[in-house]
């Protein structure tokens, strides 16, 4: 008989830790009332929820790092949107290999939850409107990863 393990996707007993980023606010925004509709709807507790805003996604890493150990689960989102120089590659890279290092190294699911796009439709288009909002897919993933990592 295989043993299968997965995580569930009841968040009633998680504490989550958000952290958003004020660059591009309007679309972070978007992304955290994404995040907080899934949370609820899988039984999250609001008093087991923090949002930490930061400047921007470059700052995310050390932010998370920070905290990483009160929660469960942290769900970075934000978004990096392409300018006419070659600042978006350093933010997006340093704030994708952070995330991913402070993941590994605290042990705790760390989700990455940055839209890293073209140009300011693009980044709508996941806020909500036609292609969905990938808040809230950040929060699904972080439920099922936090409920992984306990069956661990
Ligand atoms: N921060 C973002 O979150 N998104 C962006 O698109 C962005 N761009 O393009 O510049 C951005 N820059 C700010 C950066 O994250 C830091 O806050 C800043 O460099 C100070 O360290």
């Amino acid at each position: 008989m295989v043993k299968v393990i997965e995580g569930n996707l009841d968040a009633s007993k998680l504490s989550i830790g958000i952290i958003v980023s004020r660059f591009n606010e309007l679309i972070s925004k978007g992304l955290l009332d994404g995040a907080m509709d899934c949370l609820k709807r899988h039984g999250a507790k609001e008093a087991n929820i923090e949002v930490v805003w930061v400047p921007g996604a470059f700052e995310m890493p050390l932010i998370a790092q920070k905290i990483a150990k009160e929660y469960d689960t942290v769900i970075c989102l934000g978004a990096v949107i392409r300018g006419g120089t070659p600042h978006f590659e350093y933010v997006a890279a340093e704030a994708a290999k952070g995330i991913a290092k402070v993941s590994l190294d605290t042990g705790v699911p760390v989700i990455f939850g940055l839209l890293t796009t073209d140009n300011l439709e693009q980044a709508l288009e996941r806020t909500g409107s036609k292609s969905g909002n990938r808040g809230f897919s950040a929060a699904l993933t972080a439920i099922e990863l936090a409920n992984l990592s306990k069956e661990l």
